[in-house]
Formats: structure tokens, C-alpha cells, sequence
């Protein structure tokens, strides 16, 4: 028989776990207020967003969204990332792409020619093997044997004139990524025929709150054969970790990697800085590393918190980022240091 004091004792603690649970359960509903959410790297992330959209507004999950998303890039022929991208200074595009998904899932493929689609070659390394990254030959054979077509490498007219352009000098000066036209917020061509934006970056969170990333990029043009930035990195280019947050980095992918920028900004999260914060603080660790010789370098970061809160930071002013939600599909003009 239950007696008196072990009755009020038990109903107390009954009362106690109710109300924790119930604060447990406000909280996760308050946590997800802003789901789902897309954002991404640019202009061109405003399309990219939109096909994004069309999964996750039916439920779909951040993955597919993540993925299906950045496809719409690497297959446009007006923008500079897939198959008709800046060459390197061989003449050869490769291509470099990463995905994450809410459960540390994570694939890679990096040096991969004449593949349309390198997000979802890195998807089926994440799905369909026991590693995370492949590259060359060995991710290419990978892409062929799982139903991927070899496509023919064709240049966009814009990509052929910046390389006929630069193969008059064959000047080898990397170092030019990103650094914006301060007049347009639009893409800029650079004094030295460089394009901006070969990259895309994306992070999603869905209905249920999980958080996906991916980046996919035809890199630095005109880069030496084999070279390799941030994009297809994880931890450099791309991190997600479904408590705290997700990050993607664009820009001179080599003051990325030395970082472990998109990590690197996840783990500000985790200690509890806002999205924004946090990729502001990443920035400033890059700027201090590089001196003087930050004036000839972009980065940027974007990042999504748990909450569904969105953030960015660059280096050089003209970066911008795409974002979609329930009430909102915009760009937004990244802050930046100088
Ligand atoms: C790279 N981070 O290959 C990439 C380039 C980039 O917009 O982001 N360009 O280093």
C-alpha cells in the first residue's frame, strides 16, 4: 500500500517531470519556428533556392533539398561552376563537390572531369561506400559504374574568352577568387578576366528540424592541374552538425582550409554565438593569419543555426547570399571587415 508521504512524494515528481517535459517540448517548438529555411551562396542561389523549395515546402527532407538544389547550377549554362566553367591553366574543368547530412553522413569528390553532376556523385559516395571523399580517375570510374554519363567538356563562350585571355600572359597568380566589382552586386569579371562565383554553396533545414549542407564548384580558374580548394572539403567548405548549426564557405579555398573554416564556424555556434557571430569570427582568425596580404583575398561564410537563423561575413564588401523560407525569398548583402 501506497502511504501518504510516498504518495505526495511520487505525485511531486510526477508534476516535476511533466513540467520538464513540457518546457522541453515548448522549447523544441520555439527552437523550430523558422523551418524549413534554404540558403545559399550568391545570386545564383536565389534559382538554386527555389528547386530547394519544391522539397522542402512538400515535407521533403534537407538532404534531397540540398542536393536537388545546387544541381540547378551545375547544370546552367550562364553561370560559371559546371561542365562550361573556367578551365585550369591546362584547359581542363574539375569539378569538386561535397555533401553533409543531420547524421555526420557525409561524401566527397574532388579533380572529377566531365561529370555534369558532381553534388550527387558525392552523394552516392556517401550513400553507396564505406569513405567519404574520392577523387580523379577513381571518382570518375565510381560516377560510370554507378549510371553516370561522361559528358563532353564545352566551355562557355565567356569561360573560353577569360581562358584564351589569360593564356596571352600565362601569368600563374592565384589569389584573385571572389574579390567583388565594389560597384556591381551582380557577377563581376575581373580586371585580369577572372570570373567570380564558381561555387554554390547551400544549407536547409526541413519540417523536422534537420539540418543538410553541399557545395559544388568548378574552383579557382586557371589553377595548376590537380589542385584542389575548400568546396569538397568537409570541415573546410562544409560542415553540419544537426544540434548547433550548419556552415559553407566560398572564396580563396586555400585561406579556408587552413582554418577548417566551415568547422570551425559550427563550433562558435555550438558555444553559443549567433550565426553571424560566428562566421564573423572565423573571418577575423583569417585576416589576422593573412597581414597585408588580406587585401588580395575573399572569403565568405554562411550559416544556419538550429534555430533557423541565418548569418553570413566576408572579408571584402559585395558578397551576397540567397534565403527562402515561409515568408521570405530574398538576397541579402553579406557584412564584411572591410
Ligand atoms: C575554391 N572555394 O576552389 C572555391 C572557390 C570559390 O567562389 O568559392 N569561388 O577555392
Amino acid at each position: 500500500m501506497i502511504n501518504r508521504r510516498k504518495f505526495i512524494q511520487h505525485s511531486t515528481i510526477s508534476s516535476l517531470a511533466v513540467l520538464i517535459n513540457k518546457n522541453l517540448f515548448a522549447s523544441k517548438i520555439s527552437n523550430f519556428k523558422n523551418k524549413p529555411i534554404v540558403i545559399s551562396t550568391w545570386d545564383a542561389g536565389l534559382e538554386a533556392n527555389k528547386a530547394a523549395w519544391q522539397i522542402l515546402s512538400k515535407n521533403g527532407r534537407a538532404l534531397d533539398a540540398v542536393e536537388k538544389g545546387v544541381m540547378v547550377t551545375e547544370a546552367s549554362k550562364n553561370c560559371c561552376i559546371g561542365l562550361g566553367a573556367n578551365p585550369d591553366r591546362d584547359g581542363f574543368v574539375t569539378l569538386d563537390a561535397c555533401i553533409m547530412d543531420e547524421n555526420f553522413n557525409c561524401g566527397s569528390v574532388a579533380f572529377l572531369e566531365r561529370i555534369k553532376h558532381p553534388i550527387s556523385v558525392a552523394r552516392r559516395v556517401m550513400e553507396k561506400t564505406p569513405h567519404v571523399m574520392l577523387v580523379g580517375n577513381g571518382a570518375q570510374q565510381f560516377a560510370l559504374n554507378e549510371g553516370f554519363v561522361l559528358e563532353e567538356q564545352k566551355l562557355s563562350k565567356d569561360a573560353q574568352q577569360s581562358y584564351n585571355d589569360w593564356l596571352k600572359k600565362a601569368e600563374y597568380k592565384p589569389g584573385v577568387i571572389n574579390i567583388e566589382n565594389k560597384q556591381q552586386q551582380a557577377p563581376a569579371k575581373l580586371d585580369n578576366g577572372d570570373w567570380n562565383h564558381d561555387t554554390i554553396g547551400m544549407i536547409a533545414m526541413d519540417a523536422n528540424g534537420n539540418l543538410s549542407g553541399s557545395c559544388t564548384t568548378s574552383g579557382m580558374g586557371f589553377k595548376m592541374r590537380g589542385r584542389i580548394g575548400d568546396s569538397p572539403i568537409i570541415g573546410a567548405g562544409l560542415y553540419v552538425d544537426n544540434e548547433f548549426g550548419a556552415c559553407v564557405g566560398t572564396g580563396q579555398g586555400e585561406d579556408v582550409i587552413r582554418v577548417a573554416g566551415a568547422h570551425a564556424v559550427v563550433e562558435m555556434m555550438r558555444q553559443g554565438f549567433s550565426a553571424e557571430l560566428s562566421c564573423k569570427k572565423i573571418i577575423e582568425r583569417i585576416v589576422k593569419i593573412k597581414g597585408d596580404k588580406v587585401k588580395d583575398i575573399q572569403v565568405a561564410f554562411i550559416a544556419l543555426d538550429k534555430n533557423g537563423n541565418s548569418g553570413s561575413f566576408a572579408i571584402h564588401s559585395g558578397f551576397n547570399f540567397a534565403i527562402k523560407n515561409n515568408t521570405e525569398e530574398k538576397l541579402i548583402v553579406s557584412k564584411s571587415w572591410v
